[in-house]
């Protein structure tokens, strides 16, 4: 596995790339231009900049975490072909810089949801959670402006001009079911994977966040039978998956038996723990596979057992030593770097017994 770490870019990130550098056996950055609107071209200069900022510390830039997906694609309007286009311009000009895989999703109007940024656990922590019967009795728009008040940056899914329209956006899904949203991904995917063909980049969408309807809308990527149904609605090496352990570990997803099923279109991996309650509440817990609900070890193992070559990151961490006072909600360095100690520890444990060396106690 290539390891690499998640950064949100110049001035809008805390962790800096020289302490990212720090953390043993990060070799790439994920990284996006998070200012820019769904729906538009990337500049080719924005993109050479950040390129180059990246490389200058030794870093790859393989990766690229998320071009996000318009809603008019999502939702199958008429106006969904300019989009696309713009898309597919933006998949060139990355591709052309030396990308390799684009991860991005195709949930309506969220990216992703919680109740909770800051949820305070015995030990002082404090990490993400999501209450299941909070979910039923608020309206979107408060959940995000209640939980955005102690949060300084822009994130993801979240952007300001996805929000001014929530209300609008929300109007049009009325009526609108999980079979539209599979065929409007369908097209979209009949129109984008050729040209990653042939311009050598892979596209792997991100499981839905979390893996369960909310708020009425439709959710497709949510499980084996789904990412199954989702790989073959084009059949290509080139539209895989950015598996990801948090959101599929939200439900009651088998995670190992996902990844012995379709190993061989994962691109990237996102790998996090969540503890699930019997409500359907979580929160992220640490990477350590007693700590949440998911079998991190059992994950690694399978990933090992495939030979798995492509890109990993630790996910969301739970914010730790204080950092909730800087760090953007998940992405703190401590926890994330923790993460990534614990997932190299037990690759190179299991590549070393594969290498049949003497591993020491
Ligand atoms: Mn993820």
């Amino acid at each position: 596995m290539k390891m690499s770490f998640r950064w949100y870019g110049e001035g809008n990130d805390e962790v800096s790339l020289p302490f990212i550098k720090q953390i043993p056996g990060v070799e790439g950055i994920v990284w996006s231009l998070h200012d820019m609107p769904a729906g538009e071209v990337w500049s080719e200069e924005r993109i050479l900049a950040e390129k180059e900022l990246i490389e200058k510390q030794g870093f790859h830039i393989d990766v690229v975490e998320s071009v996000n997906v318009h809603e008019d694609i999502k939702l199958g309007l008429l106006s969904r072909d300019k989009y696309i286009d713009n898309y597919i311009e933006t998949l060139k000009r990355l591709a052309k810089v030396g990308v390799k895989v684009v991860c991005y999703n195709f949930m309506p109007v969220f990216d992703w949801t919680r109740t909770e940024l800051y949820k305070e656990m015995e030990d002082g922590s404090n990490a993400l959670f999501f209450e299941k019967s909070k979910i039923s009795d608020i309206e979107p728009i408060d959940l995000i402006e209640k939980l955005s008040k102690n949060v300084s940056v822009t994130m993801p899914g979240w952007e300001p001009e996805r929000l001014s329209q929530l209300k609008e956006t929300f109007k049009k899904y009325e009526g609108f079911t999980a079979e539209d949203l599979w065929e409007n991904l369908q097209y979209f995917l009949e129109r984008v994977i050729p040209v990653c063909e042939e311009h050598d980049i892979k596209m792997g969408i991100h499981p839905d966040d979390p893996a369960f309807p909310i708020f009425g809308l439709p959710r497709i990527i949510i499980n084996k039978e789904n990412i199954v149904r989702f790989l073959n609605l084009v059949d290509s090496p080139y539209n895989g998956l950015s598996l990801c352990t948090g959101s599929l570990g939200s439900s009651d997803n088998d995670i190992p038996d996902i990844i012995d099923e379709v190993h061989d279109r994962i691109h990237f991996i996102h790998i996090r723990n969540v503890k699930r309650f019997d409500n359907g509440d979580f929160i992220e817990s640490s990477h350590r596979a007693c700590d949440g609900s998911v079998d991190i070890i059992k994950v690694i193992q399978t990933l090992h057992k495939h030979d798995y070559q492509g890109y990993v990151r630790p996910d969301h961490g739970r914010h730790i030593w204080g950092e909730e006072k800087w760090a953007r909600p998940g992405y703190g360095l401590y926890d994330r770097a923790l993460g990534i100690m614990y997932i190299l520890g037990a690759w190179d444990n299991l590549q070393a017994q594969k290498n049949g060396e003497q591993v020491a106690i």
